[in-house]
């Protein structure tokens, strides 16, 4: 610093004393695991108390209809590139579909043109290291979600033991990514395992639900506790910092409800790996204190927003060649307004469960696929129609083959799979409009055969124009099934196996037996 500019910054106001800093806003993004919409108190949860989320929430633009994919992977490839997950071919959970491909252009390459420092930490999901695909600073645990405390960690490449919970470590990691960096713009993408299963939580977090609920619902209730934890010391520190008016913050999840399901989701039918309005719509909370009013946007949004949102306020162009490619929105009218607004309100969103079998997406172009527009969703949520499938380890089939047979437990739900995994009449849509009724209760489909007709329509073009594209970029290659997912597929044929014998047999005792007279 010259002797000139020091004299010149002594009188200037503190605020204005470091410009670089407040030129451009940090970016703190976190998204969390397997985590339902009305899993914070502010959405009406009867258990849980997550003040600090709560807090958040009051201080944001809180996108009330907001959309992502049924699962992990989809939802973060299609949050990183702009884009439908398929567009990537990130169709499964499972290698070789979770890879992002490396030509693909992410939301951390972007930010990195226009200044910033970005950092990962946590969950990835998309194949081959953040490291290769533009984040700078990476972080996470190598035991992923099978290690809840002392976690070995993998900070940019060097491994430590650490001791404490994964999830607070995570936290801390972020927070000292943000100190270290200086006089420059830092995107932070914070994701977490929790409430991912395998379900567990210090002690302290699970122990207010005990006795309440089940062990396993207590468990994940109790990390979801952990996480509202987090979230205040997080904005604590930012505060601390100085850093509470020049960062945003979001905070979504990436999936519908999963073990919360039986005790509470906000009155919605679905589960993660549905295309019901649970499975798929998340909270969605962006705060940007003095420049985005807190207040709540109707408007149809989804996670392919975020990338061309954080980029326009980040100032990052999306190159030319890339625009076309780009489907998602940029959000900036709607957070900047607290008056609702025309935005986008004719857009469609494209909903697949996907996670079929190598080879037979074909097959799969009906099975649990929906169409979204403005409060309509249009929805089949049915197996696939090739026997070959359930041989083949086409689980979601599978699943909704025996809800459609009358059983009452699936994925989630102890006794409610006929509403959650609910499965729609062959051959045709079903129409609803979810906000008047979330539970998907009443077919429209009858009632408004236009609409209905006009949003298949509108899904036949996009299945048309977007599988050759999902197909060249490997959504339908097979599957390389990890051993600890192996091991619970063949644990589940098994108990299959047993229980059809057993049915079995006791149809035969019950039978009249021929040769004797009655
Ligand atoms: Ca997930």
């Amino acid at each position: 610093m010259t002797a000139a500019f020091a004299a010149f910054s002594l009188m200037l106001p503190v605020n204005a004393a470091e410009p670089a800093k407040t030129a451009k806003p940090n970016i703190l993004f976190i998204i969390t695991d397997d985590q339902g919409y009305g899993d914070w108190s502010v959405n009406g949860h009867p258990l849980l108390k997550t003040p600090n989320a709560d807090k958040l929430a009051a201080e944001s633009v809180r996108l009330e209809n907001f959309y992502v994919s049924a699962s992990c992977s989809p939802t973060r490839a299609a949050l990183l590139t702009g884009m439908h997950e398929f567009r990537s071919g990130v169709t499964h959970t499972q290698h070789p579909r979770v890879q992002l491909p490396h030509d693909t252009t992410t939301l951390p390459e972007l930010l990195a043109t226009a200044g910033y420092r970005t950092g990962f930490v946590g969950k990835w999901h998309l194949g081959s290291p953040p490291s290769g695909h533009g984040f700078e600073w990476c972080s996470t645990n190598m035991g992923g979600p099978f290690e809840h405390f002392d976690p070995n960690m993998v900070r940019n490449g060097k491994k430590t033991k650490e001791t404490g919970y994964r999830e607070d470590i995570y936290f801390s990691d972020a927070m000292n990514f943000i100190t270290e960096t200086k006089d420059q713009p830092w995107f932070m993408y914070l994701s977490t395992y929790s409430p991912h299963d395998p379900l567990k939580a210090p002690e302290e977090f699970v122990a207010p639900f005990r006795g309440k609920v089940t062990e396993e619902q207590a468990q994940y209730l109790g990390m979801v506790a952990n996480l509202d934890y987090n979230i205040g010391r997080i904005m604590a520190f930012l505060k601390e910092k100085n850093l509470d008016e020049n960062t945003i913050v979001v905070l979504i999840s990436d999936n519908g409800q999963t073990y919360g399901l039986d005790v509470y989701n906000a009155n919605m039918r679905g589960c993660k790996a549905t295309v019901w309005e649970g499975g798929l719509r998340s909270f969605s909370y962006w705060r940007w204190t003095g420049h985005w009013p807190p207040h709540q946007v109707d408007n149809l949004s989804a996670h392919i927003d975020v990338l061309p949102t954080l980029c326009a306020v980040a100032g990052a162009k999306i190159p030319e060649a890339l625009q076309p490619e780009i489907e998602g929105f940029n959000l900036l009218p709607v957070l900047e307004s607290k008056d609702p607004i025309a935005w986008h309100d004719d857009r469609f969103l494209y909903h697949h469960v996907a996670r079929w079998p190598g080879g037979m997406a074909a097959d799969h172009k009906y099975a649990m696929a929906g169409v979204r527009q403005g409060n309509y969703l249009l929805v089949r949520s049915r197996p696939c129609d090739n026997p070959g499938c359930e041989e083949a380890n086409g689980q979601q089939c599978d699943t909704l083959r025996s809800v459609e047979a009358g059983s009452k437990r699936a994925n989630y739900t102890a006794e409610n799979a006929q509403f959650h995994w609910g499965v729609t009449p062959p051959g045709r849509w079903a129409l609803f409009e979810v906000k008047k009724d979330p539970g998907c209760l009443n077919d429209l489909a009858a009632a408004e055969p236009e609409r209905a007709a006009a949003m298949g329509a509108a899904y036949d073009k996009w299945w048309d124009a977007t599988y050759p594209v999902m197909v060249k970029r490997g959504g339908d290659a097979e599957i390389v099934w990890s051993k600890v997912q192996l091991d619970l597929i063949n644990k589940k044929k098994a108990a299959k196996a047993a229980k059809a014998e057993q049915e079995k047999k006791a149809d035969q005792q019950s039978q009249p037996n021929p040769t004797t007279k009655p």
